[in-house]
């Protein structure tokens, strides 16, 4: 997706003009894959800019690192206020925030326990990520031949650079064979997640949603999906998926800060229909709480 410059990039405690906003080639994290980053959105509302569950990003930003052993030389508050500053200086009422810590340029080799830390918070507009339609008449997935990573091979936990690549060869497949997403199941064949989103189905009016033991993302959007859904009085069971579930499901949809609430329409060409009532009903109570029109959701907004 083509991205648009925005006026500065929040880089080590400086704002820097998006142009001069580069790092040397042999910086660590670019050969190893050993930073960690979030992804959060800014939404617009009637008080002014408001990023969605920002400090719970910022947490789990740090949680990324701790389980890196990276030492960031900011505090989580420090990130946040930084988030803020940028976001006010870029003048945008709603964008992507990409935070990113990351080793920079002075090590090499595995060990990055020597290499220096950066970090950088990046913010653009970034729109509709599985496209406009995908809101209304929903994706069409498959299950990836891509395993999902294994908890001890690469912690699911942690929001980490190189693990990305698991993903992306699952996207690259989905998209190759002419699928909008690719689902990823784990070593047991249970749904773990899917290439950037978390995964739920209905069955029988009860949510279910893979378990955090599965391998997927603690997603920050699951949760508040799950906390919605709770609210409205829907069952929500944790508990494990495999793919025939996924083709007989009543509704399906995935969730993710970039991707947003997304109806699922088929998977592996097994038609699920259109979005249905509960999938309905969620996503509609999600954009209204992003957008701050929820007393009892008030909370997420944090105005910059
Ligand atoms: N699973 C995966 C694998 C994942 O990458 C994401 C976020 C989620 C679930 C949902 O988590 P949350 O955003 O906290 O609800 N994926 C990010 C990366 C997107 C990108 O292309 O970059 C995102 O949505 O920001």
């Amino acid at each position: 997706m083509p991205i648009e410059a925005t006026k500065f990039v929040w880089m080590d405690g400086k704002l820097v003009p998006w142009e001069d906003a580069k790092i040397h080639v042999l910086s660590h994290t670019l050969h190893y894959g050993s930073g960690v980053f979030e992804g959060i959105r800014c939404y617009e509302t009637k008080r002014g800019p408001a990023v969605f569950r920002l400090t719970e990003h910022v947490e789990r930003l740090f949680r990324s690192a701790k389980i890196h052993m990276i030492d960031v030389p900011f505090s989580p508050q420090q990130i946040v206020e930084a988030t803020g500053e940028l976001i006010r200086a870029n003048q945008l009422q709603s964008c992507y925030v990409r935070p990113i810590i990351y080793h920079g340029y002075g090590e090499m080799g595995l060990n990055p326990l020597k290499a220096p830390v950066n970090v950088s918070i990046l913010t653009w507009a970034w729109g509709a990520y599985l496209g406009e339609d995908a809101f209304t008449k929903g994706v069409k997935t498959m299950i990836s031949s891509w395993q999902r990573y294994d908890t001890n091979a690469i912690p699911p936990a942690a929001k980490a650079t190189g693990q990305y690549l698991n993903s992306s060869l699952a996207k690259m497949e989905a998209i190759k064979s002419g699928y909008d997403e690719a689902i990823m199941l784990n070593r047991e064949g249970f749904v773990a997640d899917a290439s950037g989103e978390n995964v739920f189905i209905v069955r029988d009016g009860v949510l279910f949603t893979p378990p955090i033991s599965a391998g997927p993302l603690e997603g920050i959007t699951r949760a508040s999906v799950i906390t919605i859904a709770e609210d409205l009085g829907i069952d929500v069971k944790n508990r494990n998926i495999v793919r025939s579930d996924l083709y007989t499901a009543d509704e399906a949809f995935m969730t993710g800060t970039a991707a947003e609430v997304v109806p699922i329409r088929s998977v592996d060409d097994r038609d699920l229909g259109d979005p249905g009532p509960i999938t309905k009903k969620v996503q509609e109570t999600f954009f209204a709480a992003v957008k701050g029109e929820v007393e009892k959701y008030s909370d997420w907004n944090e105005y910059v």
